[in-house]
């Protein structure tokens, strides 16, 4: 199977991208999707999976990888209800593989998903980004969640669900006693429990990296770096335990070579998001767009390591810049339409390029 190029949509209702929209991008085959208006621990009913397809099916996108089925807090910190919602994880897994669905990435973050201190950051020329200032994730989350819900403007998020907000100071005490080698135990005690249905199901289990890959308001963050990486894979060493490798996640941390990463583990990455960084010397960072020359992470480098690899997994432009008119109340955060087509169009010459190249054309 040759790489698939995918594009996140947020769902009917839920995304000012429309999917007439995405159908226009050169080499689009994969829908990202997921069910955002479900809570953590629920099940994915299967009537609920079918609308979606059915609205995917006239432009004849594949439902192939699922971003996120969330994970329950409990099951992150390891209280005696995780086996309740793991149960309800392996049925959201059965009732997933009758729609076909290959690959599901989630992440293993307490609390927070992906964390920005500013949502619209103006980058120089007239379009803005998502920025993090480090001196700004210091003491109160409340402040950054306050910030980052308001700028949401009513659409569903992620990692970001209001429920949850509202009970940060408990959610904050219930963390408490997890260390990261608990968060580590728990994290295996959850895979293992879903290997044999994953296994069964032909559907692997691909976890996004920690964004930024650091510990946050005291928080123990897993998947950092190379030697996390190499951590995860081996603890639980199945074909099915596999990466989401986010590209401007880890590079977050100047530190992190991202192409090496891919070459070490090419066949354990079932789902690939690109994204670009651009790192000041005071620790803040700045996404930018696809070109690697607009940022730090090495994008063609990237690349060139997945065709080298003879990558066979999905892959989808991550975040983009907000373009031509996309603003807050006009495009989600990151997810505009236009800087992710040009970063499709950015990778997809790269890879033909390479593609002719190996065909000695
Ligand atoms: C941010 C995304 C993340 C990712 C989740 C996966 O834009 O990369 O929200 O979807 O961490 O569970």
């Amino acid at each position: 199977m040759p790489m698939q190029m995918g594009f996140r949509w947020y769902g009917e209702g839920n995304d000012q991208v429309s999917l007439a929209d995405i159908k226009q991008i050169p080499g689009v085959t994969s829908i990202v999707w997921a069910l955002h208006n479900k809570q953590p621990g629920e099940i994915w009913e299967k009537e609920e999976i079918a609308q979606v397809q059915k609205q995917l099916e006239p432009y004849g996108f594949n439902m192939d990888v699922v971003e996120s089925v969330n994970v329950h807090d409990d099951i992150k910190i390891g209280l005696p209800t995780r086996d309740k919602y793991i149960e309800n994880y392996i049925q959201t897994i059965r009732n997933l593989k009758d729609f076909g669905v290959k690959v599901i990435c989630y992440n293993f973050m307490p609390i927070f998903d992906w964390t920005r201190t500013d949502l619209f950051h103006p980058i120089g020329d007239g379009s803005t980004a998502l920025y993090y200032q480090k001196d700004m994730i210091q003491d109160d989350p409340k402040v950054m969640a306050d910030y980052i819900l308001k700028n949401l403007n009513g659409l569903t998020f992620p990692g970001w669900e209001p429920e949850r907000m509202a009970r940060l100071d408990e959610l904050f005490a219930a963390y408490k006693p997890v260390t990261k080698e608990k968060l580590w135990e728990n994290l295996k005690y959850f895979l293992e429990k879903l290997m044999p249905v994953c296994r069964e199901c032909d559907i692997k289990m691909a976890i996004h990296m920690d964004d930024p890959p650091w510990d946050i308001f005291g928080l123990p963050r897993l998947m950092v770096d190379g030697p996390a990486i190499d951590r995860f894979l081996s603890m639980v060493d199945d074909p099915y335990n596999c990466l989401t490798l986010c590209s401007g996640s880890l590079n977050a941390n100047p530190e992190n070579n991202v192409a090496s990463i891919v070459r070490k583990h090419c066949d354990r990455i079932a789902f690939a998001h690109i994204r670009n960084v651009k790192h000041f010397p005071n620790g803040d960072f700045s996404e930018a767009s696809h070109r690697e020359c607009d940022g730090d992470t090495g994008i063609l480098d990237i690349l060139r390591a997945y065709h080298d690899c003879g990558f066979e997994g999905y892959i989808r432009p991550d975040h983009g810049r907000h373009l031509w008119g996309e603003g807050p109340g006009t495009c989600r955060p990151g997810y505009g339409l236009y800087d992710r087509a040009l970063g499709v169009m950015y990778m997809l010459g790269a890879w033909d390029l390479m593609e002719k190249e190996k065909a000695g054309k």
